[in-house]
């Protein structure tokens, strides 16, 4: 991690700068030409596909079978079923609080205005595969479409060599009562999705973080009318920490971001040298001791530490990066935490790391990354459902609100507007009542 020592506030855009997406032009390309032959020949394509970038033979068929879902818990030990089913549980629980309240208005006498919420009827979940398969994701996308009831759930999930699907998210698709699983990978998967094959149900949106193709895809399928769960980007934490904070903790904190990849961004503020010197010895140290610690290593150079004199300014730096986790390590975390304004979900205090957040505690580890916690909120309750208004006017009502609509439309020029209500106020008999 490389150090900055009270940069001037001039300097501070370069250090919210995050590493710039590569070779974005190819992988439009290359992902309008899977598109393109995932159209023209649907499962045929993805079967070549799989062979070719999962090295799975797919002949026997594109979708996990009933027999395929069933067996898979046997393979998953008793401890991990338990926690997927506490993690369930939990995550349930903090998305049921946001089941929307039914509302009924009467903005004039006879004038009834309400709202519902109704799923979306048709959704996609990708969830990948490869050196870590999320299945906690699966769970942060799964139990919101559950409890939405949307009637269509299509699970996409790249095949493993042997064709078949990792046990653990299979048991968790199991538990989330999803049966359609499509055994598909990559922006072919979310094409499959957008338009349809034989083997793969269309969908009207797309949920789930993947690689650059992945994203890209998602991107694409927006143009055919299928909507994403929001813009993605490496995933990325920024921890305010002051004097009063533990550097183990810390450094833990920063590295569990730093593994997720090469590009995950991470950042260190703190009004405390020596907290971030020794938050710095303790990255080190405890990088040695992770399987992944290459990975880790790669995202921690381009990783900052900066000293800034003031918890106002640390939070000021903060909400102009708008990160997706926000840990605040600090003595008076629900203090700061109030001046929030910009970050995806935010932990408080040394007991609360982000990997709390990210498998167990109930709130949703889908967020938006890349500075989009500016305008963006993360996965909830609502990203599955859609809102519908209703109106009914009575005659009361349609006496009340008609003239002002008349006048209003008259004056945008708007004629057949107006007559559609002089129509009927007509109808009513209005030049009797008006005299
Ligand atoms: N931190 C990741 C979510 C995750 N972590 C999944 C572990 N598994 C993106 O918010
Ligand atoms: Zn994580």
């Amino acid at each position: 991690m490389q150090l900055f020592s009270y940069p001037p506030q001039t300097d501070w855009p370069a250090l919210q700068q995050r590493a710039a997406a590569q070779q974005a032009q190819d992988i439009d390309e290359r992902v309008q030409q899977i598109f393109e032959d995932v159209r023209q020949r649907g499962d045929a394509a993805l079967l070549d596909y799989a062979q070719r970038f999962d090295g799975a033979d797919l002949s026997g068929g594109l979708r996990v079978s009933l027999d395929e879902l069933t067996a898979a818990a046997a393979q998953v030990p008793a401890g991990l079923q338990a926690a997927i089913r506490q993690a369930y549980a939990n995550i349930l629980r903090f998305h049921e609080a946001q089941v929307p309240q039914p509302e009924q208005v009467e903005t004039m006498p006879g004038v009834h205005c309400w709202r519902r919420a109704v799923p979306v009827q048709r959704v996609g979940l990708y969830i990948p595969g490869g050196t870590a398969p999320l299945f906690s994701t699966l769970l942060m996308l799964g139990v919101p479409a559950r409890l939405a009831a949307c009637p269509e759930v299509v699970l996409c999930t790249p095949p493993q060599r042997d064709g078949s699907v990792n046990p653990v998210i299979l048991f968790t698709a199991q538990l989330l009562g999803i049966t359609t699983i499509i055994k598909a990978g990559g922006a072919q998967a979310v094409a499959a999705l957008t338009g349809g094959t034989a083997s793969v149900p269309a969908v009207d949106k797309i949920f789930g973080p993947g690689n650059r193709y992945v994203t890209a895809a998602k991107q694409l399928a927006t143009r055919y009318g299928v909507a994403i769960d929001m813009p993605a980007g490496p995933s990325e934490v920024l921890v305010i920490a002051d004097a009063s904070a533990n550097p183990a903790f810390v450094a833990a904190d920063l590295l569990s971001q730093a593994e997720h990849g090469p590009d995950s961004q991470v950042i260190l503020l703190s009004d405390s040298l020596s907290l971030l010197e020794a938050t710095q010895a303790e990255v080190t140290r405890q990088l040695q001791q992770l399987p992944r610690a290459e990975v880790a290593a790669q995202a921690l150079q381009e990783s900052r530490a900066i000293l800034l004199r003031t918890p106002e300014e640390m939070l000021y730096f903060s909400n102009q990066y708008a990160p997706e986790h926000l840990i605040l390590a600090v003595e008076n975390p629900e203090q700061l935490a109030e001046g929030v304004t910009s970050a995806g979900s935010v932990f408080l205090g040394h007991l609360t790391p982000e990997a709390a957040g990210d498998y167990a505690s109930g709130t949703n580890h889908t967020l938006p990354t890349n500075g989009y916690a500016r305008n963006y909120s993360g996965v909830s309750l609502d990203s599955f459902l859609k809102k519908i208004t209703f109106q009914r006017l009575s005659t009361e009502g349609l006496r009340q609100v008609g003239p002002v609509v008349e006048l209003m439309a008259e004056a945008e020029g708007l004629r057949a507007h107006a007559r559609a209500i002089t129509l009927r106020l007509e109808s009513l008999g209005r030049s009797i009542e008006q005299n």
